[in-house]
């Protein structure tokens, strides 16, 4: 089944000529309309006339997110401020965070753009989904919502947290299909355990949407095995709308449509376009968005690109599961999180000496991060409450900056790993 089947069959040649053409009256537009984008061709001395082809595209800057901190909250924007009709937010690097905006348009081709996912991995009219990912001004929950709704699919907007009911839900609903992190479909498999219910045998969840965070096929099969519903992989990221792209019922890498993106790999040292089947960083294009177009972000995801047809008939390019980052973002609980958001916290602090290791375990299914603060000598001290009231103090300080729950655990002065070369403050002891 194909949701729209003229674009997502559309031969190669053909579809590249679309993709060469919007490209072209992308950069026309953005030369002409934005001063962020027109100042960044000048300076890479590129103007609309030097995109003759699509292999021009390389001629145009990368953007990076620090493009979106550096002009937050709306420089980048393309559109009057009255007809951005959503934001989200997403992390930054330092303390400020990633604004992206919409238009109603925009809206509507991200919606297109999951209802044809959903479709391919045959999810639709008569399902029943629970959308188990955080609602508000994370991408995940309203983005599979109104892609989930398109489909005619009856929507429970279950958000995180409260597994419990989540599970009494399912069972009372008929739910049929989940859209959630990987971490939390194996968690709730945990829970439902403890509670006695046999997700195969007491529910009718037969298909997950996963994505938001690194997983792995073994991963797949655990799920699969476990819980005995299919699992497919769903990927996006904010800068590019949120979630848009999965993998079809082939499981075979995940579809990126053609018409609304363009996909280039290149080498994360060097910034050279690396072919097909190479491995790299993914930079994307987004063809389509009016009120915050991207051009050749630096999505900093390692993957790389499969451009044959699917055995599914799709013609658009895949991309296989994300294997890592180019930079040291890390997920948590499908939360990003920068140690440089950590290490910012930290400075403000004047009891700790700058001295601080992120520990980030896997506990039954679920990551727990630590972070361990080393305690400057004045402020050290042998009474409870006093250290305890310094702890609470960090703890909500990191989780008013990074939006996640953090363990704290504070270190004697002088007890830390101190480093000659490039200080190594992350300990990632999860297992994929
Ligand atoms: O995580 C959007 C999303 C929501 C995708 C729901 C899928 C499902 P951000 O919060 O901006 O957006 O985080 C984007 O998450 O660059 C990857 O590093 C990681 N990521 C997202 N999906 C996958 C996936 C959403 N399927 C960042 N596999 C991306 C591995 C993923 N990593």
């Amino acid at each position: 089944m194909y949701w729209n089947e003229t674009i997502e069959k559309m031969p190669i040649s053909e579809l590249k000529d679309l993709q060469y053409k919007s490209l072209k009256s992308l950069v026309n537009n953005l030369y002409s309309f934005s001063t962020f984008y027109h100042d960044r061709m000048k300076e890479m001395n590129v103007r609309p006339n030097d995109i003759q082809s699509l292999s021009d595209i390389t001629k145009l800057p990368f953007m990076n997110k620090s493009d979106l901190r550096d002009n937050y909250p709306t420089k980048m924007f393309t559109s009057p401020k009255k007809s951005v009709v959503r934001y989200h937010v997403s992390s930054g690097t330092t303390g400020k965070p990633t604004l992206v905006g919409y238009t109603a348009n925009d809206i509507e081709f991200w919606t297109e753009s999951l209802a044809r996912s959903l479709t391919s991995v045959g999810i639709g009219d008569g399902d029943v989904i629970q959308i188990s990912y955080g609602y508000g001004l994370f991408t995940g929950g309203l983005g599979l919502h109104y892609g989930a709704e398109r489909v005619g699919a009856t929507v429970l907007p279950a958000g995180t947290g409260s597994t419990e009911r989540q599970l009494e839900l399912m069972i009372d609903l008929d739910v049929t299909a989940i859209a959630c992190t990987p971490s939390y479909l194996m968690h709730m498999g945990d829970v439902a355990k403890a509670m006695g219910i046999d997700i195969r045998k007491d529910t009718q969840l037969r298909k997950a949407v996963l994505g938001a965070e690194p997983w792995s096929d073994n991963m797949r099969k655990y799920i699969e095995n476990e819980l005995g519903v299919q699992a497919y992989d769903i990927y996006g990221t904010s800068e590019i709308s949120g979630p848009m792209f999965s993998e079809c019922s082939e499981k075979d890498g995940i579809h990126v449509w053609g018409d609304t993106a363009i996909v280039e790999i290149i080498d994360p040292e060097t910034g050279e376009s690396l072919g097909p089947g190479e491995k790299g960083e993914l930079v994307m294009t987004v063809l389509k968005k009016e009120a915050m177009p991207m051009i050749r972000y630096r999505i900093k995801d390692l993957t790389s690109v499969m451009e044959e047809e699917c055995a599914c008939g799709r013609t658009s390019p895949r991309i296989r599961r994300i294997d890592g980052r180019s930079d040291d973002m890390l997920i948590i609980r499908g939360i990003n999180v920068f140690p440089s958001q950590v290490e910012h916290t930290l400075m403000h602090m004047p009891e700790m000496t700058g001295q601080y290791m992120i520990v980030v375990d896997r506990v039954g299914a679920l990551d727990l991060m630590t972070v361990q603060v080393e305690v400057g000598q004045e402020t050290f001290s042998d009474k409870i409450d006093d250290m305890l009231r310094l702890k609470k103090k960090i703890s909500s300080e990191l989780k008013k900056y990074l939006n996640i729950g953090i363990d704290v655990e504070l270190m004697s002065p002088g007890s830390l790993p101190r480093f000659e070369g490039k200080a190594k403050r992350v300990i990632d002891r999860r297992k994929l």
